[in-house]
């Protein structure tokens, strides 16, 4: 039997995270639930153990990608073969990781990812939405297909790339330039329709304000990753 970690990064989400751990335990019984703790100065910890997951606590604050990739190293070293990435704001729905795992399983690829767009119409603001178009035109011709929903966090990925991302992994914005990792590697990926709730509680780290540092610092990503797919002289 393949053993799976499900990882839920959270930054000052004791609003949700609870909901989200009991969440996952009654989708997946007896499946070890990690929340990485990117130093809230809320009561997240607290909530977390209370509802029963273990805490892979940061000794900086990281940002997203950095909050991510170590939980992949935490799953890396322990030797899991598979990993769902579920946030901790409460965004994800938790009855969908069966369906992500199932998918991870069957098809062999590298990386699953939730999408928003594949079945019906979903909950996503405008400047989302936007940003989600744009970079699937960037996205395009590098992957060589379309990706529906380049943005989502909800994502699984099996052992091969996990390997890769515990030593490779994007700093802040980690999800887009993520993609352009796995090309590099040849990997394959998989979207699986998913559904994205609505935040009830705390903030997006991408606020309108921010959202035009979020086009240029992954645009940078994405080209440099881009200047590394080519080969070596
Ligand atoms: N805002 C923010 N979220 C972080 C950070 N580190 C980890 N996270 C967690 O990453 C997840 C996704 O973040 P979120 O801001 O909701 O992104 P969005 O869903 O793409 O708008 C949430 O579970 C956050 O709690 C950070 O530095 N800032
Ligand atoms: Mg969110």
């Amino acid at each position: 039997m393949s053993a799976v970690l499900i990882l839920v990064p959270a930054f000052n989400e004791e609003g949700a995270v609870g909901r989200v751990v009991e969440e996952i335990h009654a989708a997946m019984p007896g499946t070890p639930v990690v929340v990485i703790d990117d130093c809230s100065r809320d009561g997240t910890v607290a909530t977390a153990l209370r509802a029963g997951a273990e805490i892979l606590p940061l000794p900086h604050h990281l940002g997203l990608g950095g909050c991510v990739q170590a939980g992949y190293k935490l799953a890396y070293e322990r030797g899991f073969d598979y990993v769902i990435r579920v946030d901790g704001d409460g965004q994800h729905d938790p009855n969908d990781i069966p369906r992500l795992l199932d998918a991870l399983r069957t098809s062999g690829c590298e990386m699953v990812i939730g999408s928003r767009f594949i079945e019906g119409k979903e909950y996503t603001s405008f400047s989302r939405s936007l940003g989600i178009q744009f970079f699937r035109l960037v996205l395009r011709p590098i992957l060589g297909r379309e990706v529906r929903d380049p943005t989502s966090g909800f994502v699984g990925v099996n052992r091969r790339a996990l390997e890769v991302f515990s030593k490779s992994f994007p700093l802040e914005y980690p999800e887009i330039e993520a993609l352009v990792v796995l090309q590099r590697k040849r990997f394959r990926f998989l979207e699986v329709p998913c559904r994205i709730r609505p935040r009830t509680t705390g903030r997006s780290s991408i606020t309108p304000v921010k959202s035009f540092y979020y086009i240029v610092h992954v645009l940078l990503g994405v080209l440099v990753n881009v200047l590394r797919l080519r080969p070596k002289p």
